[in-house]
């Protein structure tokens, strides 16, 4: 613990990430995850940190519910199972050799397995998930913020992103846009975003492992955000500067077929 601790207060984050890397982050010391260690860490005089510990101060939490309030039924929308090889074959290993890949404007790129993800100090919340169809559900998450994964990537000061590369090939509907040709399901954030507290990558949800209807082995929850931004079948997060080299550029699958890139509720 001391170990770990030690390098977080003297050199803050970048000395931690150059040095320690991932292993030590997901070595499950829980005390990573409080505030006074993490605002510590922010503190710690590194230009772009101080700038992400100002953007989570600015944004408000999503109300959070009860879990008498859960939806009975929380509807799959979307793609149902990837029919994709490479997926159909993590699922048939139930994901023991799948990575999320951290990839980009990063100074220490990494790749995590399920299990590190799920040994990794959790939020769990309770939030209505409201999708642009029209309907809404209460469901519950589990899963490290997304920022914790991003401390430990250290991001270069250029990054301004960080999207969602999902495993899904989804073919899309005439009724959102008209024709519609097939593409890799994607997602992007900014940072404002990828730092909130409650923007997580949720491997469990109703507090059992995430079913492959919701996006397993993880999905984003990203709760300021409207539910086509809640990337399901996560497979690589590219941290990036540009929106430019994905899809048509706006930023995401349904962006590129007319929807907003900001979609804030
Ligand atoms: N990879 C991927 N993520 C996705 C989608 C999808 O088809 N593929 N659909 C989106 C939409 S429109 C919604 S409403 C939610 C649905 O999540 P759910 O199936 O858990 O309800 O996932 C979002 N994320
Ligand atoms: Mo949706």
């Amino acid at each position: 613990m001391s170990a770990l601790l030690k390098p977080l207060s003297r050199r803050g984050l970048i000395g931690f990430g150059a040095t320690a890397g991932a292993g030590l982050l997901l070595s499950g010391c829980d005390g990573l995850a409080s505030n006074d260690k993490l605002s510590k860490i922010v503190k710690s005089g590194e230009a772009a940190t101080q700038r992400w510990q100002r953007l989570i101060g600015r944004d408000g939490l999503a109300k959070e519910f009860d879990v008498s309030q859960l939806s009975p039924d929380f509807k799959v929308n979307g793609t149902h199972e990837p029919v994709e090889a490479e997926y159909q074959a993590h699922k048939a290993e139930n994901f023991a050799n799948w990575k999320l890949a951290i990839t980009g404007l990063v100074n220490n790129p990494m790749t995590l397995s399920l299990d590190q993800i799920r040994r990794m100090p959790a939020r769990t919340q309770i939030t209505r998930h409201d999708c642009v169809e029209g309907w809404s559900a209460i469901g519950q998450w589990t899963g490290p913020q997304l920022g914790l994964l991003l401390k430990a990537a250290n991001m270069k000061t250029n990054a301004r992103y960080v999207v969602f590369k999902c495993a899904d090939n989804y073919g899309g509907e005439a009724s959102k846009g008209g024709a519609q040709s097939t593409s890799l399901y994607y997602e992007s954030i900014d940072l404002v975003d990828a730092f909130h507290p409650q923007t997580i990558l949720a491997h469990s949800m109703n507090g059992g492992p995430l079913s492959v209807g919701h996006g397993a082995p993880v999905r984003l929850r990203v709760e300021r955000q409207l539910g086509y931004k809640q990337a399901k079948y996560v497979m690589g997060l590219d941290v990036v500067s540009s929106l430019d080299g994905y899809g048509s550029g706006k930023g995401g699958y349904w962006e590129d077929r007319g929807y907003e890139w900001y979609a804030g509720i």
